[in-house]
């Protein structure tokens, strides 16, 4: 058989030509994965430091997660939800367990499970609180990242993601992340339904909030009888050292890890790593009182809760708490970010390091629209090591969560390697 793979130049004028410009991707074509590797259609290696934005937390075409795809592919792939099928509730028994909530409602796009909770809220504000019709509110954060959808860009404050798409939809409280201030005001208005914020915020640059700030949060919230609703959806499976970013003072051994920690969201959204990247799945879960507002015909999606999707989650949480990722993640995490503050210590280029777990970020030593991180993920690349450059010069670095420490320390090596490089040629 003639190879009739593309190269890379092919491959990326094709998508230039054909596709939507709804993305201005790093000039490199993976064609494999494996595990905390890819290699480009010319058979380049590469560290994966991005992890498909933590979906891929199990790492590339973990083979648990693969034939569980395959074998649930050769068998029966969609039934939508007209009718029943033999592995769903299987699924939902495993997840409402593994995370202790009554319920799950499972969708396929981190947007999705994101308006799902929206849904929800809204539907718990009027029929349990009581709040007239149309009138509730759901506060949110400035620097919001949640996803696309036209409900959700309207509460954002990107110019990228919200202009030009208006109308947008009302009903929306902003206030700054991180203050608690903010949301004790916010907590006087009228009609207040839930609070919708990241445990972290991803896309404005792996903003950790203090110590205590989702935890407080979350108990005014509780005080002012408002839904407290966590999106995970980032942050969660074991990402930033724990199962959920939301657990404080336990180990993640298992299951059930934030019920030992006092206090637990009204409602979780997941998506990306419950799927271990192999397929899109995602999820809210609740208890009762907040989940059976939603009745037959209310809401639902074909694909959300397919037998693939089942089946697939079960092995991507699976994975996790047998390769034991929330504590590797939360080891790898602290090394990581203590070698990184060398670079730091060392480098006029990079102003510093912060993140928890494996989410993680470098500031760099530029002008918020000059082009020194993007150079740099370039430069990264050449290297062997592949990032991507998010708002205002910062630089993620979010690998799979199975690294071992020899690669890691292999990956230190070339992130120190570049910026010494790059410092020498400018
Ligand atoms: C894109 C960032 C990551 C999310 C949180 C919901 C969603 C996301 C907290 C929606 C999605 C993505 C999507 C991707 C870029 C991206 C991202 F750069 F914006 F911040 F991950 F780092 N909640 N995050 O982070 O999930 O519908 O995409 O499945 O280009 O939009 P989705």
């Amino acid at each position: 058989m003639i190879d009739t793979k593309l190269t890379s130049e092919e491959a990326i004028a094709l998508e230039d030509k054909y596709g939507a410009h709804n993305y201005h991707p790093l000039p490199v074509v993976l064609d494999r994965g494996e595990g905390v590797y890819v290699w480009d259609v010319e058979g380049k290696k590469y560290y994966d430091f991005l992890s498909a934005y933590s979906a891929l937390n199990q790492g590339h075409c973990h083979p648990r997660i693969i034939n569980a795809m395959i074998e649930q592919a050769k068998k029966l792939t969609l039934t939508s939800r007209a009718f029943y099928n033999s592995v769903l509730g299987e699924f939902e028994k495993y997840v409402t367990e593994y995370f202790d909530y009554d319920k799950v409602l499972p969708m396929n796009s981190g947007a999705e499970a994101v308006e799902t909770a929206i849904k929800v809220c809204r539907k718990w504000a009027y029929e349990k609180k009581g709040i007239p019709e149309s009138a509730a509110k759901i506060i949110v954060c400035d620097g919001n990242f949640h996803g696309r959808t036209t409900t959700i860009i309207s509460f954002s404050n990107d110019d990228n993601a919200r202009d030009n798409f208006g109308p947008y939809t009302p009903g929306f409280i902003r206030i700054p992340y991180n203050d608690l201030d903010a949301l004790e005001e916010a907590l006087k208005q009228d009609n207040v339904a839930g609070m919708l914020v990241e445990p972290i915020q991803g896309e404005a640059g792996v903003f950790v909030p203090d110590e205590d700030y989702i935890a407080n949060a979350a108990k005014m919230c509780q005080e002012s009888g408002v839904l407290f609703i966590a999106d995970e959806v980032q942050t969660g499976i074991a990402r930033t050292g724990k199962l959920l970013a939301v657990c404080k003072g336990c180990s993640c051994e298992g299951a059930k890890c934030q019920s030992k920690a006092g206090f637990k969201p009204d409602i979780i959204v997941l998506g990306k790593a419950i799927s271990g990247g192999a397929y899109p799945v995602s999820a809210i879960l609740a208890n009762d009182e907040v989940m059976n507002v939603i009745q037959p015909g209310q809401h639902g999606s074909t694909f959300g809760g397919n037998p693939i999707a089942a089946k697939v989650a079960m092995a991507a949480l699976g994975v996790v708490e047998d390769e034991d990722l929330a504590n590797n993640a939360q080891r790898m995490g602290e090394l990581f970010r203590s070698e990184m503050q060398k670079i730091v210590d060392s480098s006029d280029l990079v102003k510093l390091v912060r993140g928890k777990g494996l989410l993680n970020a470098i500031v760099i030593n530029d002008s918020e629209d000059s082009s020194t991180a993007w150079d740099i993920c370039v430069a990264l690349k050449e290297n062997g090591l592949l990032a991507k450059p998010t708002h205002g010069n910062i630089i993620r670095f979010a690998p799979p969560l199975i690294m071992t420490e020899e690669q890691l320390m292999d990956c230190v090596s070339i992130i120190g390697k570049t910026i010494r490089e790059f410092e020498g040629s400018n």
